[in-house]
């Protein structure tokens, strides 16, 4: 049913490819010392971002979190103007005044970039009720992390949505811990996706790590929404390559499991259905992989010859303005 033609899925490859490397390339900035501040990346959940905006139009909105570089990137941000954000430019997309988890543009209609855990669940649900007000055909797609459940906000949030039928998408990215604690530690319920039934609206667990997978569920839940049939809640299982944020060396978990799910890789994943089910070449792929590391060597080159915001504007944007 979900079999995508050739372009398509080699473009799905493309973003996934292009965020693994920028995040990768974050890193190393961030050592580095050009990156500084909160920074938290993405390696490892590529296929959520990427399956779940592949089933949407460029008009619908995404609200995200402060783990939101890939996101932001899936949505079609230039990897440019990200990374001069990170970089703290004045080209970058929120003008260098926001950093890693401030990414906004209202004209990709990628809605932000949180640091409060949940924060955006309300901000998606207050997006999908102006959109049902208007009679618009938009949905909202709110990523959230497993950390984000027991908050108010969540269920405040998927109450009046369901309630007044809203076009929305919670995508609940469960990768297994808030920060250091392990879900089961914090949550009476571990399949997260049951948190739906109260709520009456439908709840599915996805394999987050199949970007196939993620696209079906997505595409789904969108379609519900603009026949009017309101939210839905998808769980997608995933784990972060890497510690909750570049100061964080993981050590709550055990190297067996991060082995684990590196083999579970979703890109090496998806590389193998590529080549072995839709026989596409290899050399096909490997220059995707080349292309990709170069465009984020060109957007590192932008962000360090990019400039400061000027001094002059320190106190813009900071209240109303006459
Ligand atoms: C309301 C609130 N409480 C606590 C924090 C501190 N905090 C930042 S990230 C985080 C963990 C959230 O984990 P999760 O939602 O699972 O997202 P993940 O980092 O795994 O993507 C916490 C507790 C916060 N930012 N906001
Ligand atoms: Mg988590």
């Amino acid at each position: 049913m979900y079999r995508l033609a050739e372009d398509e899925l080699l473009e799905i490859y493309r973003l996934m490819t292009l965020i693994r490397r920028f995040e990768d390339k974050v890193a190393e900035m961030y050592t580095r010392g050009k990156i500084t501040g909160f920074c938290h990346l993405y390696a490892g959940e590529e296929a959520i971002a990427v399956g779940a905006l592949h089933g949407l139009y460029d008009k619908d909105y995404v609200v995200s979190t402060y783990r939101e570089h890939g996101h932001c990137l899936a949505k079609g941000a230039s990897p440019r103007v990200v990374m001069a954000e990170l970089f703290g430019k004045s080209t970058g997309i929120s003008k260098g005044r926001g950093g890693s988890m401030h990414l906004f543009d209202p004209v990709l209609r990628f809605m932000g970039g949180y640091a409060i855990v949940g924060g955006g669940l309300p901000i998606a649900t207050g997006l999908a009720l102006s959109i049902a007000y208007r009679g618009d055909p938009e949905v909202v797609c709110c990523f959230f992390g497993d950390g984000a459940l027991p908050q108010g906000a969540f269920h405040e949030s998927l109450n009046m949505a369901s309630l007044w039928k809203l076009p929305v998408i919670f995508v609940c990215e469960n990768n297994f811990y808030g920060m250091g604690t392990l879900v089961q530690n914090a949550i009476c319920q571990e399949e997260l996706y049951r948190f739906a039934d109260p709520y009456k609206i439908p709840g599915i667990r996805v394999d987050g790590m199949d970007v196939i997978e993620v696209y079906a569920a997505v595409s789904e839940a969108a379609a519900r929404a603009r026949e009017g049939k309101g939210p839905s809640l998808i769980e997608a299982i995933t784990y972060r390559f890497r510690g909750h944020s570049m100061s964080d060396p993981a050590e709550y978990r055990s190297k067996r499991e991060e082995r684990l799910w590196q083999e579970r890789d979703p890109i090496k994943r998806f590389r193998t259905l590529l080549t072995h089910e839709r026989r596409i070449a290899p050399s096909v792929l490997d220059k995707i992989d080349q292309e990709e590391t170069a465009v984020v060597d060109d957007a590192v080159k932008f962000a360090d010859e990019s400039p400061e915001p000027p001094l002059s504007e320190l106190t813009k944007n900071v209240y109303v303005e006459e």
